[in-house]
């Protein structure tokens, strides 16, 4: 071989390995399937992540639970074992007792009050709120709002609640809430679920229609009531070591990526939330649509004014009447 050929090949290999080392593998995930409104989300920050890096940066996707629940997908970001992961805020406020605020029962009147509220300086001060914790809050994403299934009852009233068995999140606000529904909570875990409601351990549970079609829940479940008892946001949250690391402008396509990302993800809630009913009913779903909501804030009453005193009653307006 002559001289020129080795040096060729020896610049060849090192070109090669310069471009190896140059592409960063990352990991993030969810509880629910890939098709559903979370599914959309990490399948667009990924792409936009690895189109906004040149490929440097790649984002593999694990769906349904598979490296574990939402606790230990924070859990996990937190420690950097994994990079990314998008949740839900049922277990936040385990890790950022701040956010609890957000999971109070009829604090939104509607999506788009949440969405104004999760974009304007509360929200983004909210965010803010992550990094003392080890994490880089990249965006608010949107899970839905959550109404109730059970395979008892039909549920119009707060007194067909009475003695329940549901399935909630590992939310201390959520259980508080729904024990002065009447409901008995059961917390736990999201993948645990399916098989709780199919072995009846629990009579029911409560999600956003995205979720209740994506986890087919209707399998398992006779009654849906559209309670729209709580608005559930969602989280892109990172390992704050593993986002300080970035440059600037990496740090900045990360953003972006974010922010479509949750127009993607936002705009699947919407379009779950138009067909739910009409999907869950065509499998065989009984589906009571006018839900009285006055009579469950009334219910509540005592408790919401218990959260006024430990979140402080002028933040809680703040969010009820932002316009
Ligand atoms: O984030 O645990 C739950 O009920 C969540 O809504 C679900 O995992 C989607």
């Amino acid at each position: 071989m002559k001289l020129s050929q080795l040096a060729l090949g020896a610049a060849l290999a090192l070109g090669l390995m310069a471009g190896a080392s140059a592409q960063t593998t990352m990991k993030i995930s969810i509880s629910v399937a890939q098709n559903s409104h979370q599914g959309v989300g990490i399948d667009v920050l990924a792409k936009e992540v690895e189109k906004r890096t040149n490929g440097r940066y790649k984002i593999q996707t694990f769906y349904s639970g598979s490296l574990g629940g939402e606790r230990e997908s924070i859990e996990a970001v937190q420690l950097g074992t994994q990079e990314l992961t998008f949740t839900s805020t049922g277990p936040v406020p385990n890790f950022v007792p701040e956010a609890r605020i957000l999971d109070i029962p009829f604090l939104f009147r509607d999506k788009a009050h949440a969405r104004a509220v999760l974009d304007s300086p509360i929200g983004q001060e909210m965010l803010a709120k992550f990094e003392a914790k080890g994490f880089k809050a990249l965006a608010w994403g949107e899970n839905g709002v959550r109404h109730m299934t059970n395979s008892k009852r039909a549920v119009n009233t707060p007194d067909d609640l009475k003695g329940l068995k549901m399935r909630t999140m590992e939310n201390p606000v959520h259980v508080t809430a729904y024990k002065g529904l009447g409901i008995v909570p059961t917390p736990m875990a999201f993948p645990e679920v399916f098989t709780a409601l199919q072995q009846g351990t629990v009579d029911g549970q409560e999600n956003p229609l995205s979720v209740i079609m994506a986890a087919k829940f209707d399998q398992v479940q006779k009654h849906l009531s559209l309670t729209g008892h709580v608005y559930s946001p969602a989280i892109f949250l990172m390992n704050k070591a593993a986002f300080d690391k970035l440059s600037a402008a990496d740090k900045q396509a990360f953003l972006d990526a974010a922010k479509e990302a949750v127009k993607a993800n936002r705009a699947r809630v919407d379009e779950d939330d138009a067909k739910g009913v009409a999907e869950l009913r065509s499998k065989g779903m009984q589906v009571v649509e006018n839900v009285d909501k006055s009579k469950f804030v009334a219910t509540l009453t005592p408790v919401n004014a218990e959260f006024e005193k430990q979140f402080g009653k002028t933040n809680v307006d703040k969010i009820r009447n932002f316009k």
